[in-house]
């Protein structure tokens, strides 16, 4: 392996030598003096879903009452392709007022989160999550994580048969170690006489980073499949599935002020059948476990990989690994990457009914009872739940005759009151109070920042036109906000950086256009380029495009110039 001789970075031997990510979890969970686990378990717990956090609204209080933080843990549950039922909706309901802080947060990668579970309730929970027959593993960490698919299209066959191949890829990737079943469900123990554990696909050090895949159904790219490590773009033909045009190497994340760190988007590697997207999937992950850069976690994502080598290099290996190689790529065109809200029929007569949660957070408010209207749908659904790459749910499959009463529940509880365009296509990331990392606000601020959008909008005549708001409280990216068409990126309480010029289908990168401002700044050129949008905008020109076009920003040739200034 390349790696060899590299000076590893610290989580290499956590990794190397926590016997296939059992560290001390195990006993760290039975340590009641602190509501903490180790340094080196917090790293591990991470491949079992689960990070610790602390209340960041209560940790200068805390260490002024020499308290330790508060701490707690957030679990994420995979849930592939966004499909769940509607009994395990009511589960996942229960766990978060029995376990966590009493609301779910649907991800902006069709996963549940819950906030604020205590150690001493770390085990019970994960247990109940797999009762209900999802799991947490491989939901952070080094490895492949939930794989996307595409949730807008109206259910037809042919969606049928591509979730399938996004559950296929996600099972093949699944981490095989049996610390999982021991350390949460009281599975068999391993004990030092035991034949070693081995993961067949990762090894022991598992990947050098984590790894991304969604699969999407164009014209949609809800997913953003170019924000993906790897990617498959279903290629329909006469209503049949022919196969997958590959991508590979896109990425969000960041850093301030290091101009060797970039978002990328995925380039074409070329097209496969769907009988060969499991042996793409493992050679494309292989190829990265040999070759990803495990001395540099920020250069170590598969985005990198394919930059530093080139995308001739990544389909050399990928051709000698597979003993044939990719066909050619076959044309394709997305037209929108955000969600499709209201009734849609499907093509055997059911329905589904998009909403649109609030950065998909689910919880109950004095002015909307959100968590127990979804309550009382999935008390009465007889179809399924399917969460959005874009943080919202559709209430999918529901047969005609049941209609009328799930919009009466909706109704009744407020659900259908109608939102702007711009609100619609906006996303925020969870940031503070729980976010490690967050430099600003964003969940908690994004909404009151869109009210003044609207407003803006309303004063330029332009109020029914969407421009796509996304926002994040770090430039980790995990909003995806460098291929919004604006782009907040948080620096510092109340500062943000501001990125303008992406398409709204998910295919070009934005670039900066003013650094650490405030809210009175944004406001400010929001207000002016709004204002010439909606003077010489031309129809149905996107705002993304016409910033584009007055020069305000440069259409980004790769993702260094994203975080260049054009002055
Ligand atoms: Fe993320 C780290 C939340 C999607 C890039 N992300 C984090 C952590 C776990 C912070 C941490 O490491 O301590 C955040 C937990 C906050 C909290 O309190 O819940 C966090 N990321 C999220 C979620 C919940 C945002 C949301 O509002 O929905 C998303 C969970 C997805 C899921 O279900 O798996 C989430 N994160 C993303 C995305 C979007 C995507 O994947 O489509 C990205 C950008 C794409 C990418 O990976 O390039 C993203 N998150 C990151 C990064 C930067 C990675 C990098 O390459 O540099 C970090 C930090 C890290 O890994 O070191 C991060
Ligand atoms: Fe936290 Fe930054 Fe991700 Fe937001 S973008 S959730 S602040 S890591």
């Amino acid at each position: 392996m390349s790696n060899e001789n590299q000076t590893l970075e610290a989580v290499e031997h956590i990794k190397q030598d926590s016997n296939y990510l059992r560290g001390t979890i195990a006993q760290e969970l039975r340590n009641e003096v602190t509501g903490s686990i180790t340094p080196d378990d917090t790293q591990l717990t991470k491949f079992h879903g689960i990070y610790q956090q602390d209340d960041r609204d209560l940790r200068k209080e805390r260490a002024k009452q020499k308290l330790e933080p508060l701490y707690s843990f957030m679990i994420r549950a995979r849930v592939p392709g966004g499909i769940c039922q509607p009994e395990q909706w009511l589960a996942i309901d229960d766990m978060a007022d029995r376990y966590a802080n009493g609301s779910i947060r649907i991800t902006t990668r069709q996963a549940f989160q819950f906030h604020g579970v205590i150690k001493g309730r770390l085990k019970a929970t994960v247990a109940a999550i797999n009762q209900q027959l999802m799991d947490t593993i491989a939901a952070c960490g080094d490895v492949n994580r939930n794989v996307m698919c595409t949730a807008n299209p109206e259910l037809s066959s042919i969606h049928q048969s591509v979730y399938a191949v996004a559950q296929a890829i996600s099972d093949h990737l699944t981490p095989q170690t049996r610390a999982y079943h021991e350390i949460w469900l009281d599975g068999e123990q391993w004990t030092a006489d035991d034949e070693a554990d081995h993961e067949p696909i990762y090894g022991q050090t598992y990947l050098p980073r984590k790894f991304k895949t969604a699969v999407v159904i164009p014209p949609d790219n809800d997913v953003d499949v170019l924000a993906h490590d790897l990617g498959f773009v279903a290629i329909i033909k006469d209503q049949q599935l022919t196969g997958f045009n590959v991508t590979v190497g896109g990425g969000m994340g960041t850093t301030h002020g290091d101009p060797a760190t970039f978002p990328l988007l995925a380039q074409t590697l070329g097209f496969c059948t769907p009988d060969q997207v499991l042996s793409v999937a493992e050679n494309i992950v292989k190829i990265q476990r040999d070759h990803g850069d495990r001395s540099n976690r920020k250069h170590a994502r598969f985005k990198y990989t394919v930059d530093d080598h080139g995308i001739d290099w990544v389909r050399q290996q990928l051709t000698s690994r597979m003993g044939v190689p990719l066909a050619d790529p076959q044309p394709v065109q997305f037209t929108h990457n955000g969600d499709r809200f209201g009734w849609r029929q499907n093509q055997d007569g059911s329905w589904n009914h998009t909403l649109y949660i609030t950065n998909g957070r689910v919880k109950d408010s004095a002015d909307l009872p959100l968590k127990q209207a979804l309550r009382a749908v999935a008390q009465v659904h007889r179809g399924d739940f399917r969460l959005t790459a874009n943080q919202n749910l559709i209430i999918a499959r529901v047969p005609a005759q049941d209609k009328a009463l799930i919009e009466q529940i909706l109704q009744h509880h407020g659900l259908l009151d109608a939102h702007s365009a711009t609100r619609q296509l906006s996303m925020a990331c969870v940031a503070l109070p729980t976010c490690t990392l967050a430099m600003a606000e964003a969940e908690r601020y994004l909404p009151d920042l869109i009210t003044q959008v609207e407003q803006l909008q309303a004063k330029h005549g332009i109020a029914d036109r969407g421009v796509m708001i996304r926002m994040t409280g770090c430039p980790n990216g995990c909003a995806r906000p460098f291929i919004a068409e604006v782009g907040l990126v948080g620096k510092a309480l109340g500062r943000y950086n501001l990125y303008l010029g992406g398409r709204p289908d998910g295919t070009r990168l934005n670039q900066l256009f003013a650094e650490n401002i405030d809210e009175a700044s944004i406001i400010q050129h929001l207000d002016a380029l709004l204002g010439q949008w909606s003077q010489q905008g031309q129809p149905q020109e996107p705002f993304g495009d016409f910033v584009i076009r007055q020069g305000h920003v440069q259409v980004v040739q790769h993702g260094i110039e994203v975080h260049i200034q054009n002055k």
